[in-house]
């Protein structure tokens, strides 16, 4: 058993190296909430990954400050732990805010690998010594420029692309991408980007033999996107829609998608991404691990939850220098030449942290202890 003395907390304002886009929006820069928990002798960190805006899902980085601060951090502060999965009990009483609480969850499961001399990876149930990459790419300014994009990360060795697309840059970029390259693996994510009157154009969709088309319909639907896979060959894959076990099992149960992208924010920390993993592996659907644009803190953390064993599909988890000029930790993620990222199996993460650098960045802060217990 153990206890947490400290909580910081801090933003850091991050370029991106590149200005991603999706159908909600462009992002050229981060802004990021980063948790560092004290205990034990140690110090681990967290990484939130509520987006600029609240356009992914409704949290963004200010309202997951007003909760860590406000909600969150003061009950771990007060708690007992076991581990990373005694957290989501303390958490209960708040409804919502997953990404907050997943950062916070996500610190404590490293500090409980630290403890007990363990990779994180193999305390959360992993099996695999790699995992299989892929990446995402944002809507571009031409497709000719997509595909030059494309074959750059190819010949970097990733396995799977996956195509941002919106009404509008679809069709005609399946048709090109195809053309050129008739066997890759492929995939799309139209982050809710299309309605029932699309639903002839998507079934048309099956000719570009797509590994899986995610979250197509709104946000936070089971039933349409149903409705949808009945209606083409094609796999559904959800990602903004699934918050939890429960809407992992309603989504297999009503064939809402044959395909989990899991994300460790979006789903409110490990113990409900390993439940999730669970959930799908008893039915028989594979999942992936989807990327929320992180440093290199949430990255080491999704590499870990990659090595579960139904983490079967390449995951959106790539390489940091896709992301960033520099990371903020050491070593920097690196994908090798068949598009692999080697799980470290060291204590930890297997990742420093740079503190220097991180503080360089920082522009904000705020400080919570732990009260003085009264003797027994
Ligand atoms: O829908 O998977 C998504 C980035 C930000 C918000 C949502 C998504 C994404 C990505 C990028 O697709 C994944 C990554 O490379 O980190
Ligand atoms: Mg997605």
């Amino acid at each position: 058993m153990f206890t947490i003395d400290a909580i910081h907390l801090r933003e850091i304002n991050l370029p991106l190296a590149h200005p991603f886009e999706t159908s909600f929006g462009v992002t050229t820069g981060r802004r990021i909430l980063l948790v560092e928990l004290e205990g034990d002798g140690l110090t681990t960190w967290g990484e939130c990954v509520a987006g600029e805006h609240p356009y992914f899902s409704d949290e963004m980085i200010d309202t997951a400050w007003i909760v860590t601060e406000g909600e969150l951090a003061p009950r771990l502060l007060e708690a007992t732990l076991e581990g990373g999965g005694s957290v989501p009990d303390l958490f209960k009483q708040v409804r919502g805010h997953r990404m907050a609480k997943a950062a916070l969850e996500n610190a404590v499961w490293e500090m409980t690998a630290q403890r007990k001399q363990t990779s994180l990876a193999k305390l959360l149930g992993g099996t695999q010594s790699v995992v299989p990459c892929g990446v995402s790419i944002g809507i571009q300014k031409s497709v000719e420029h997509l595909l030059d994009v494309i074959a750059r990360e190819l010949d970097c060795g990733y396995q799977r692309i996956k195509l941002k697309c919106k009404p509008g840059w679809d069709d005609q970029v399946f048709d090109a991408v195809r053309a050129r390259w008739p066997e890759i693996l492929l995939s799309c994510d139209a982050n809710s980007a299309y309605r029932m009157r699309d639903f002839d154009q998507i079934a048309g969709w099956d000719r570009y033999k797509l590994l899986m088309i995610e979250q197509p319909l709104w946000f936070d639907d089971f039933y349409f996107h149903s409705m949808l896979q009945k209606r083409i060959e094609t796999s559904l894959c959800l990602d903004e829609s699934i918050r939890n076990r429960r809407d992992a099992l309603a989504a297999i149960d009503m064939e809402s998608c044959r395909i989990i992208n899991v994300k460790v924010g979006r789903v409110g920390g490990f113990s409900e991404a390993i439940a999730v993993h669970n959930a799908a592996a008893e039915r028989g659907v594979p999942v992936w691990c989807g990327g929320m644009l992180e440093t290199g803190i949430g990255r080491a953390h999704n590499i870990a939850l990659s090595s579960l064993p139904n983490f079967t599909l390449p995951g959106d988890v790539s390489a940091s220098a896709r992301y960033w000029s520099q990371d903020i930790i050491e070593p920097e993620v690196t994908v090798s030449a068949a598009g692999e990222i080697v799980v470290p199996d060291g204590i930890g993460s297997g990742f420093s942290v740079d503190r220097e650098r991180i503080d360089a960045l920082t522009v904000r802060r705020s400080s919570l202890k732990r009260k003085a217990q009264e003797k027994a």
